[in-house]
């Protein structure tokens, strides 16, 4: 499906989905956020495409919602735009997606880059929820999954303030997983969407639904949820083709079964 403003890059098993309305640091309106979910969704169901990769470019990953888009909206007009509803779309995606940011994540584009399982940055990379500065609050996420993210006390600091957090910050406090110059920050994320997508792929989807679950059960469910999914791993191909391989000391090759 051809897009206005999301652009797909397909580096098999790896594909790029790109954010592209340059012009206007990457916000993000209804159009943008409907192309983009069904885009991620696109990919999800293409048997081709083992990790997805979310990116804008070297200025901005994202720099929230379109606020020109907003200014004269009404409470009911939000209600009816919806818009907050795609990032619980985004969630449903089941392979791993990696935001690779750099620039500007602020508002709802740190919104979206947290609503991903995981962030690479670039050195040049900035984290904000800059709400508080237009009169409004976070709304897709930032006052919760940024808490846990990075604590209250750093949360709070940043959603009360509208400060900004750099990618070195970012990472020292587990917004970000990994941090490379602004150069080569895309290169290194697709390197590891590789390497993810190398590996058993219904071990990397029950991976990343087991980690996500962290963040919305108690410790006892969660644990119990990752119990049933690891016994279930026993009953893939892949689970014995993995522990065999080690035992006969050879590279496992791995059926997606
Ligand atoms: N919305 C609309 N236009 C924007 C936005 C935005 N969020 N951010 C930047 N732009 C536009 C600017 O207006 C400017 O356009 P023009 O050239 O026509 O004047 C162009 O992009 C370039 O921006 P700047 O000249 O301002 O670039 P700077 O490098 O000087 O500054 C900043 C970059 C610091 C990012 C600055 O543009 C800024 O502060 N932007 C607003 C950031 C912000 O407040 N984001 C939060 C928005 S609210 C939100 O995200 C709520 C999310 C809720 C969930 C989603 C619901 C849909």
């Amino acid at each position: 499906m051809a897009y206005e403003f999301i652009l797909i890059h397909r580096e098999e098993p790896i594909a790029v989905a790109q954010i592209n309305r340059p012009q206007l640091l990457n916000a993000l309106n209804s159009q943008v956020m409907a192309e983009l979910t069904s885009a991620l969704e696109e990919l999800d169901n293409d048997d081709a495409i083992r990790c997805i990769l979310l990116t804008g470019n070297a200025r901005a990953f994202g720099a929230g919602a379109d606020i020109k888009d907003m200014a004269d909206a009404t409470a009911v007009e939000m209600v009816q735009r919806n818009w907050i509803a795609y990032w619980d779309r985004i969630k449903k995606i089941s392979k791993p997606v990696i935001a690779a940011v750099s620039g500007y994540a602020f508002g709802g584009g740190c919104e979206l880059a947290m609503a991903c399982d995981l962030i690479v940055a670039s050195e040049s990379a900035q984290f904000a929820q800059p709400e508080i500065n237009i009169g409004v609050i976070p709304g897709a996420g930032g006052t919760q999954r940024l808490t846990r993210a990075i604590g209250k006390a750093k949360a709070m600091d940043m959603v009360l303030t509208g400060r900004a957090l750099t990618a070195h910050e970012a990472e020292a406090h587990g917004l970000v997983a990994r941090v490379f110059p602004t150069e080569v920050y895309l290169e290194e994320a697709k390197r590891l969407a590789h390497e993810i997508a190398t590996k058993a792929p219904v071990a990397v989807r029950f991976a990343k639904e087991a980690v996500n679950k962290a963040y919305e059960t108690p410790l006892a469910d969660g644990l119990d949820f990752e119990r049933k999914l690891f016994y279930f791993l026993f009953a893939t191909q892949d689970g014995h083709e993995g522990m065999k391989a080690f035992v006969e000391k050879r590279k496992p090759v791995w059926q997606g079964k």
